[in-house]
């Protein structure tokens, strides 16, 4: 059984997931794959201990094990779960479709998931006094300001970003996980927010669901 290592961690508001390992989640689930979650402690991804380098270099979750392979970073691990895995295919077949697919995938994560979300996602992980709220509100602002109306535009006249649900779509159902805790408005964005509420109807969205606890969550059984 494949064994997801990520970080998650229960709250009054809600159960926090790694925004990256809930992209290998989303696919663990659209394929079907059983697999179990490993909780890694925070503190220890954070302090990149030993333990966590000996796995990923890179100090961050997530990693799987598959049988004696391991895998990181999430982009990596999706594509060789598609890979392997090819049923249901999750990259289109014509090479452009598959290129704006990756290319939409890249954004969402070098710009959405590593810019502009950990200046909203990670003050939930701590107490509502210790949260800086004219920084969060900064970074709703900086969001919305560019990269959420660029998502609009590739919206125009599509359900998925690149054809049929596809690993472009896997990033945004983090962003749909982080927005429904923060509850930001998309004013003006009416094709984005309904994209988002696609992606939460998805049965594989129920892994990451924040209103889902630890326990309904921690995998899929063969
Ligand atoms: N490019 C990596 C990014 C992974 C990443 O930044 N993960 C966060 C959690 S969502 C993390 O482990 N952060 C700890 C750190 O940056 O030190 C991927 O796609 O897996």
């Amino acid at each position: 059984m494949i064994v997801l290592h990520t970080m998650e961690r229960s709250y009054p508001w809600g159960t926090l997931r790694s925004t990256f390992s809930s992209k290998t989640k989303v696919v663990l689930e659209e394929k079907g794959l059983p697999y179990r979650v490993e909780r890694v402690r925070i503190g220890d991804v954070w302090k990149k201990t030993p333990e966590v380098l000996a796995r990923n270099p890179l100090g961050k979750v997530p990693w799987i094990d598959d049988g004696d392979v391991t895998v990181y970073d999430s982009s990596v691990i999706n594509e060789y779960l598609n890979d392997r895995y090819p049923s249901p295919a999750l990259l289109p077949v014509d090479p452009v479709a598959r290129a704006r697919a990756r290319a939409l995938e890249n954004y969402a994560d070098e710009i959405i998931l590593s810019v502009h979300v950990p200046r909203i996602w990670m003050p939930w992980w701590s107490p509502p006094e210790s949260r800086n709220a004219a920084e969060m509100q900064r970074a709703r602002e900086d969001l919305a300001a560019r990269a959420l109306p660029f998502v609009e535009e590739r919206l125009d006249g599509r359900e998925y970003l690149a054809g049929d649900f596809s690993l472009a779509d896997v990033p945004f159902m983090a962003l749909a996980m982080v927005l429904q805790v923060d509850g930001m408005p998309l004013e003006g964005l009416p094709l984005l927010s309904a994209y988002l509420e696609r992606l939460r109807a998805r049965p594989s969205y129920r892994a990451i669901d924040p209103a889902r606890s630890l326990e309904e969550s921690s995998g899929r059984s063969a």
